[in-house]
This record gives C-alpha cells, sequence and structure tokens, in this order.
C-alpha cells in the first residue's frame, strides 16, 4: 500500500551521480532544505551503473576528472592511475559522500515516476515508486546525458536463452566469460574498452559493428607521485586553467592550424600525440581538425594507417577502417582494442555488409548465417543527453508534458531551463556543453549558477522563474550557429540523436565549453535577461 504523505523541502533532486551530489553539496550550503532521489542502492550514478569489464575514465583523467569545491577534498585523495578504472572512481565518489555526509538526504532505491507543477502554489510535486511524495519550490534533474540505456530492436531478441547484459547495466555480481560465445553489440566506448577484457577469458568473441570507429591509444598509466604533488601544490592555477579551456581541463586552448604545417610536421606531431596516448590527443591537436576538411583528413588517414598496421589481417583491418570526419563521433580511447582482432578466439562481422537478420535462442543470424552464441553484451549505448528528461516527463504549466514539449527538438534556454516548466532546472541538459566538458567541473559550474538563480528570487521575494519562449528560439540558434561552424553534425552520432530511430535529427550540445559560461552569468549580471518571473504567491 502507498504511503500518501508528502514532505516538504525548498528543492528536490533527482539523480545522486556526479551532478546530483555537488547539487545537494552546494544547496545544503546555501541553508536549504533537499530531498534526492536515486533508482540505485547507493551514490555514484552512471559510475554505479557502468561496472563493465574495462570501465574506465578516458577524459584526462585523474586528478582532474573531479569536484573542485573542496581543496582539502582534492589534497586528501590519491589517485593511482591516470584513467582511473570505474571501481576507483566510485571509491573517490564514496569517501566524497561519506566525507560530506551525503546519504542521510539522499533516497535511495526510490525511482521517481512523476513530477508535476503546481501553478497555484508555484511548487513541484514529485512521486516515486515507493509511494514517498515530495513537494518543493525547486526541481533540479540531475537526470545523467548517458543513462537512459539503448535497447536495440532487432527481431527474435527477446527469444535469446543465454546471458543478455547491457554495459550500462552491468550486474554487480562478478559475470564469468570463461569458455563462453560472446558476441558484442556495438562499438562505441564501451564496447571497445570492454571487447578485450572479455577476449582474455572467453572462449570466442564475436564482435558486431555496425560503424568502425577511429580510436586511439589510452595510454594509462600509474600517476606518479610528483604528478600528484605537482596537481596538488598549483592547484589554483590549475583550476584556474580548467575554467578557462574549451573542455574543462587543465591544456591551453590550441589556436595553431594544420594546415600552417607540412605534412611532415603534422605526421610528426600526430605520431608523438599517438606516442603518448591519452585525452590530450584531442586537447592538443591543431585547432581545425573539427572545422576544416583538410585537416581533418590529414589526421583520419594517420589514423587509418595505424588500423592497418596493428591488425595483422588484412580483410579484418579493411572492415576497421572508419570513412567519415574523424573525432565527430566521440573519440574513443582504447586498451588494446585493435590488438585483440589479432588474436585467434575474435572475429568480426561488420554489419554493413553482412546484417544481423534474427536472434533466436542460441544464436545471432547475419545474413551470411548463424552464430552460436552463449552471451550477448549490448553496447548500444544510450538515448542520450535528452533521452533521461524525456523519460521522467515532468508535467509543467497546465500538465503540459515535456515529451508535449520536445517533439521537434529539445527546447530549452542556457541548457538550464524550459519555458512553461518554471522553476525546473537541468544540469548538463541539451544546450549545454554536458558530455563536452569535464562533467564533474561542468556539474559544479551549472550548479553554481542555478544556486545564484534561486538565490535572486528568494532575495527579490518571487515565486518562479522561467525562459520565454523567444529566448528558447534565440539560444537554439546560437548552439546551431556554433555547430554548423565544425564538421560535427555531418556525421551520425548519439551527438546527433541519430542512434534512436525516431529521435530529432540534431547536435544538442553547446560547443564552446568556457564560453557558455561567459553566456550564462553575462544572462544573470543582465538581471536573469530571457526569462520572465512571477511574484510569490
Ligand atoms: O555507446 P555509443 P557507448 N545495431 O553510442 C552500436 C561515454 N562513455 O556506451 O555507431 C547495431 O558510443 C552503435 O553503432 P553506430 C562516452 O561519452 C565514456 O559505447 O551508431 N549496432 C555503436 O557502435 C561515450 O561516447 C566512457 O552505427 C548498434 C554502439 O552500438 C558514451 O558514453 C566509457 C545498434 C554504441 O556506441 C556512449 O558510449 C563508456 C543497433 N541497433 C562510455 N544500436 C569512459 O571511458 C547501437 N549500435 C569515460
Amino acid at each position: 500500500m502507498k504511503n500518501e504523505s508528502t514532505e516538504h523541502y525548498d528543492v528536490v533532486v533527482i539523480g545522486a551521480g556526479v551532478s546530483g551530489m555537488y547539487a545537494l553539496h552546494h544547496l545544503r550550503e546555501m541553508g536549504l532544505s533537499v530531498r534526492v532521489y536515486d533508482g540505485a542502492s547507493d551514490i555514484g550514478g552512471t559510475w554505479w551503473y557502468n561496472r563493465y569489464p574495462g570501465a574506465r575514465v578516458d577524459g584526462p583523467g585523474s586528478p582532474f576528472y573531479c569536484y573542485t569545491f573542496s581543496e582539502e577534498l582534492m589534497k586528501e585523495w590519491e589517485w593511482a592511475e591516470t584513467q582511473s578504472d570505474q571501481s576507483a572512481v566510485l571509491a573517490y565518489l564514496e569517501h566524497v559522500a561519506d566525507r560530506f555526509d551525503f546519504r542521510r538526504d539522499i533516497q535511495f532505491e526510490t525511482w521517481v515516476e512523476d513530477a508535476r507543477y503546481d501553478e497555484a502554489t508555484q511548487r513541484w510535486t514529485v512521486e516515486t515508486h515507493t509511494g514517498a511524495r515530495a513537494s518543493a519550490q525547486f526541481l533540479i534533474c540531475a537526470v545523467g546525458a548517458l543513462s537512459t540505456a539503448n535497447k536495440p530492436d532487432i527481431p527474435g531478441i527477446q527469444d535469446f536463452a543465454g546471458e543478455c547484459y547491457h554495459t550500462g547495466q552491468w550486474p554487480h555480481e562478478p559475470i564469468s566469460f570463461e569458455g563462453k560465445r560472446v558476441a558484442v553489440l556495438g562499438t562505441g566506448s564501451s564496447g571497445i574498452q570492454s571487447i578485450p577484457e572479455i577476449a582474455r577469458e572467453a572462449a570466442h568473441v564475436t564482435v558486431l559493428q555496425r560503424t568502425p570507429q577511429y580510436a586511439f591509444p589510452a595510454g594509462n598509466r600509474p600517476i606518479t607521485a610528483e604528478e600528484m604533488a605537482h596537481a596538488r601544490e598549483n592547484w589554483d592555477v590549475l583550476r584556474e586553467k580548467m575554467n578557462g579551456n574549451v573542455a574543462g581541463f587543465p591544456c591551453d586552448n590550441q589556436e595553431r592550424s594544420a594546415l600552417d604545417d607540412t605534412p611532415e610536421q603534422r605526421e610528426a606531431l600526430y605520431e608523438r600525440l599517438w606516442q603518448r596516448g591519452g585525452f590530450n590527443f584531442f586537447l592538443e591537436l591543431y585547432s581545425d581538425i573539427a572545422t576544416s576538411e583538410e585537416a581533418n583528413l590529414s589526421l583520419a588517414d594517420f589514423v587509418r594507417a595505424k588500423i592497418r598496421e596493428i591488425v595483422h589481417d588484412p580483410e579484418t583491418a579493411r572492415k576497421l577502417l572508419p570513412d567519415y570526419f574523424v573525432i565527430t563521433k566521440r573519440p574513443i580511447l582504447e586498451n588494446g582494442y585493435f590488438d585483440a582482432y589479432n588474436r585467434d578466439n575474435v572475429s568480426l562481422i561488420d554489419l554493413r555488409e553482412d546484417p544481423i537478420e534474427r536472434f533466436n535462442t542460441t544464436s545471432v543470424v547475419t545474413r551470411s548465417g548463424e552464430h552460436p552464441i552463449d552471451m550477448l553484451v549490448l553496447a548500444t549505448g544510450y538515448d542520450a543527453i535528452s533521452g533521461s528528461m524525456l523519460r521522467l516527463n515532468p508535467k509543467g504549466r497546465g500538465g503540459k508534458s515535456l515529451k508535449e514539449r520536445w517533439t521537434d527538438r529539445f527546447h530549452n534556454y542556457l541548457g538550464i531551463t524550459v519555458s512553461d516548466f518554471p522553476n525546473l532546472f537541468m544540469i548538463h541538459g541539451p544546450g549545454s556543453p554536458g558530455v563536452f566538458y569535464n562533467m564533474p567541473l561542468g556539474a559544479e559550474r551549472q550548479m553554481d549558477w542555478i544556486g545564484q538563480c534561486m538565490r535572486h528570487l528568494s532575495d527579490q521575494s518571487l515565486g518562479s522563474i522561467e525562459p520565454t519562449v523567444e529566448s528558447e528560439d534565440a539560444w537554439a540558434n546560437e548552439v546551431s550557429a556554433l555547430a554548423n561552424i565544425t564538421l560535427f553534425p555531418r556525421t551520425d552520432s548519439w551527438w546527433t540523436g541519430a542512434n534512436i530511430p525516431g529521435k530529432p535529427r540534431y547536435f544538442s550540445v553547446y560547443l564552446g565549453g568556457s564560453i557558455y559560461y561567459q553566456r550564462i552569468n553575462d544572462v544573470k549580471d543582465k538581471g536573469y535577461a530571457g526569462f520572465t518571473f512571477e511574484p510569490k504567491n
């Protein structure tokens, strides 16, 4: 039987991942009462769910994929590797939760089933599957940009009787691959990280590839004591650099064009970055790889040559060669992915030449024949960026749902707010730099802005804030104008929604991270230009 009582807070936060945890911290510091809900049984969000073999940070990584709000926190935590694995990131987040006593304000294993705005009271009410219900003036959706799993609808897939796991919903108990014939569907970051790990144990791995990928050496290695000491001693400078960098990492923004260099000089730079590995590859590249076709081709050719060099069988190498602009799908770092194809127990099916016809109880059947398998790993990604907001489907003014509002595109202003949904704020939503930015830092910076906005309402005795439709339209044009300078919209990717049948197809991320934070602060400094307010009822 459902418990019908309603608890009242200043703010309800949905999601206890990296963003929701910081939101809780910041709101508490503001002296507000907060309730956080999460469907998982502990903190961590993406890092709680993604336990597949090989899962690790692939950004410039530790120690910069972390919160920056507490200097003590930064200084006391030891990172072991440059690209921490999932368990190390989760251990860090658990430490943060313990240190700041987050869990007392989080209700776990509680799925928010409905969120509705009441115009008379200017408050949101959320209903959960347990019957717990809460109301709050503000609703913060920290629901994750990569958390709604994409499970492909392939004929017969439900009939497959073997083990089947999605990488983003990996079981908590150990999964053994020993002696098993495993098919991995999907070759994005999750597939490329997991395939070499699975291949080490499994009897056979069949990779089902729809689109070949450019992947770059991860270059993961232990962090030295000197590097940790340097980061700690120079934290103020590094943090400032992170705030000024286009992607939120302590790197210089690049200004040199690939076309300023000779082919030999370009080759030398690519080779040096390739040998070192790591995400800095992309941050230290020429400035125009994502904007000039010619510059892009120079790097694409370099990577294709590397794939041919690493993969011994020429036919397999041919199937692995991407034929679109490099880095226009999310760049991927690999730890032995291409080399895995040199093993006897790994084979590749190119679904463009040999598509899946169906699954049956024991096999995947492609045009060329039947491939018996014991396990299917779905590394098929997410309904990214907008999917989790639509799954929540909040109801705003007049009971209008987000699904009704977001039919043709994901209307928003500043990537944070939506008209007709007063007092609702998104972290890492569409229209924000979200997935193109250091996500913990981005969450902090967006949440700080949201906190200032809440403070403004309170200081001015205002009951609600929401953007105008005109400001949403202008923001949409700005997001698209920035994207259209680049080659990104010209490739099918989850950035453009192309991976989900029927999803609006456009590039919904705000490019140019540090510019974004100037933009949203300008809006604030101009008295929240583009927003409308209502007095307190
Ligand atoms: O998902 P993806 P992911 N039939 O969407 C294929 C972050 N991340 O989980 O390219 C056949 O990238 C799909 O094919 P195609 C990171 O931002 C970070 O790997 O659409 N194939 C693709 O190959 C990353 O980008 C880390 O043609 C189908 C794959 O499945 C994001 O999460 C680690 C299919 C999906 O790749 C998502 O990565 C992991 C179908 N019906 C993830 N549907 C870090 O290291 C999909 N595919 C921090």
